[in-house]
């Protein structure tokens, strides 16, 4: 069966531009899967949204002096914007403060409080003097319980990605004002008892058979420390209110405690993982198909849906354990044609540092995305980050390294053959591709060597292996500087003009056949390859057949641009980025 592919990745925090280990950990890699599967011809579906909620956002909307409204609707347009200049392909860009979102979120709750699988208990929350507010768990920061690092947070710590409760700190301080002048005070809230699905989890991660090994190993390190139930309402102001009010009886027949619950809303990790939903239904109605969004995920339409997300590690604990009781609870409260979709593939990464140390957004150590494009643009990211992505282990970015593997890789390998081949056509041949005759044993030689990898680069991007994926893609450029340099046309052209033509023309369509396999990656670098060759940069589909018949495209007489330019970076603007962004932390 075709499948119909649906693609997350992790929604970004509203609170300012992401870094590139933001980017490279969900939202790079999510794109790439998107536009392979879309060169397929799959029916691909993409969706990314920013998270909205919570206190962090909040404090940041108070530090800019823009209420929370303003704030995050600003933020999201920034966000949006920097999204495109990446080439993110989503087919719809969210937001977990939408009213669908709300409507969705609120609805779960409803279900899962009638199914019996919500209780509410009296907790005790910390609360501020110094900073007169509640401070939810992220804000309360003290020594892990687990791991004694001692700037662990209340919600989860860092070094160990144990999730915490703030009252499991030691020595706990506001991260506000550093405050200890913190008291502990009750307050009604929701718990999801996830406690009670701890083997129906455990058997649904037995069936996840594609979750990468760090996904798998973090799950079950969950299950097997015993599976807590979580709170997840919180004391804001902004979010998504509970509205008690519209629920059922409990299966004991307890109605909730409406009073109790009057001024609290959702904690934003109860309702952020429900805004892929969201931003879901946000596409439908912006299509002007409201019912649209259903069909990828819910009832017998979605057992065609191949769901796939894509996440860094620490978001991992919420989609494999939060997330999925979300569902299954609500699962036995739907209808049986109302199911809810599950995920079939989660592909967690690693984390990408810079100079050794950890991206920092709080103390902008790093390479964030604007600024990233201001330097370079977009391909020159997206290749070094993909082929570099932290998937088996954490990986270092250094300024150093980035030239090296962009200049060598895109300069040095791809633009060269691509500007060899055209100036070398447009100076011996004209404007238009020459004719050459028909292929021989050297062109033979190349397609046999290039099905070969094909294959295996088809593989690796259906695997979501990208650092193998990359490293065949440049193998696969590689033959065709192999192939140039052995049909040496610049010799060839003064004792056999055609075999200098065959050689050019099945190098140009080498171009083209780069263009294509290229494109998930490097979308702008495969469009300017196509528009070179005079082809629609739109027309990129991925080869169906054998890839010879890739290298019989382009036939003699189709015009040519002259040249193919791809400047690289010198180690003046290395020096100079070095100064302006920080280089090894000493
Ligand atoms: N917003 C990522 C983070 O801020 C978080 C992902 C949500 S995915 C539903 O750590
Ligand atoms: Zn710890």
């Amino acid at each position: 069966m075709t499948k119909r592919i649906l693609i997350t990745s992790a929604l970004p925090y509203i609170n300012g531009v992401k870094h590139l280990g933001n980017l490279t950990g969900s939202m790079l890699p999510a794109d790439v899967y998107a536009r392979y599967n879309r060169a397929r011809g799959r029916e691909t579906l993409f969706i990314c949204a920013t998270d909205e909620h919570g206190t962090p956002a909040e404090l940041a909307a108070l530090e800019e002096g823009l209420p929370i409204e303003e704030y995050c609707a600003k933020w999201w347009a920034i966000q949006k914007d920097l999204g495109e200049r990446f080439g993110l392909s989503w087919d719809y860009w969210g937001r977990s403060s939408s009213k669908q979102n709300h409507n969705l979120t609120q609805h779960f709750a409803k279900v899962l409080w009638e199914q019996g699988f919500l209780d509410i208990r009296s907790t005790r929350q910390v609360y501020s003097h110094a900073d007169k507010r509640f401070l939810p768990d992220r804000y309360v920061i003290g020594t892990c319980p687990h791991c004694g690092y001692d700037r662990a947070r209340g919600d989860q710590c860092e070094n160990c990605t144990r999730v915490l409760d703030p009252a499991d700190l030691i020595n706990p301080r506001s991260a506000v004002s550093g405050s200890t002048d913190i008291e502990l005070r009750d307050s009604k809230h929701l718990f999801l008892k996830q406690s009670l699905f701890a083997d129906e989890l455990r058997k649904w991660l037995g069936t996840r058979t594609e979750f990468s090994p760090l996904v798998t190993a973090i799950a079950l390190k969950w299950l097997d420390e015993g599976l807590q139930d979580r709170g997840i309402t919180r004391d804001l102001k902004w979010g998504v209110p509970v509205n008690a009010h519209e629920w059922g009886p409990n299966p004991q027949g307890e109605k909730p405690d409406v009073e109790g619950l009057k001024d609290k809303v959702f904690y934003v990790w109860f309702d952020a993982p429900i805004e892929y939903i969201g931003a879901t239904r946000e596409w439908a109605d912006s299509i002007g198909k409201p019912n649209e969004w259903e069909c990828w995920w819910r009832g017998g339409a979605v057992d065609d849906v191949r769901y796939v997300e894509f996440m860094g590690k620490d978001n991992v604990p919420f989609h494999t354990v939060g997330f999925p009781v979300t569902l299954l609870g609500a699962n036995k409260g739907e209808p049986k044609d109302k199911q809810w979709k599950l995920v079939d593939v989660i592909k967690g990464t690693n984390w990408l540092n810079y100079y050794g140390g950890k991206f920092s957004t709080s103390q902008k150590r790093g390479v964030f995305m604007d600024t990233a494009l201001e330097v370079l643009p977009p391909d020159l990211w997206r290749w070094y980050l993909v082929a570099n992505s932290p998937e088996s282990a954490d990986t270092s970015f250094t300024w150093q390294h980035f030239s090296e593997t962009v200049n060598k890789d895109l300069a040095d390998v791809l633009g060269n053959f691509a500007n060899r081949t055209l100036s070398f056509s447009a100076s011996k041949f004209g404007p238009t591709v020459p004719d050459g005759g028909t292929p021989g044993p050297r062109e033979t030689k190349l397609a046999d060597e290039l099905e070969r990898r094909f294959g295996l680069y088809s593989t690796y991007l259906e695997d979501i292996q990208y650092r193998k994926a990359a490293a065949e893609l440049r193998a696969i450029w590689v033959l065709g500087n192999e192939y140039l340099a052995e049909g040496a046309p610049w010799t060839a052209i003064r004792e056999d003009k055609a075999k200098a033509a065959l050689v050019i023309r099945t190098a140009v369509n080498l171009i083209r056949l780069f263009a294509v396999l290229s494109a998930p990656i490097i979308p702008n670098t495969a469009e300017a390859l196509m528009l070179a060759l005079k082809l629609d940069p739109k027309a990129i589909a991925w080869p169906k057949g054998r890839v010879a018949d890739e290298l019989n495209v382009i036939g003699a007489g189709a015009s040519l641009e002259a040249r193919f330019a791809f400047s690289k970076i010198t180690s003046e603007q290395v020096a100079g980025w070095e100064s302006r962004f920080g280089g090894a932390p000493n």
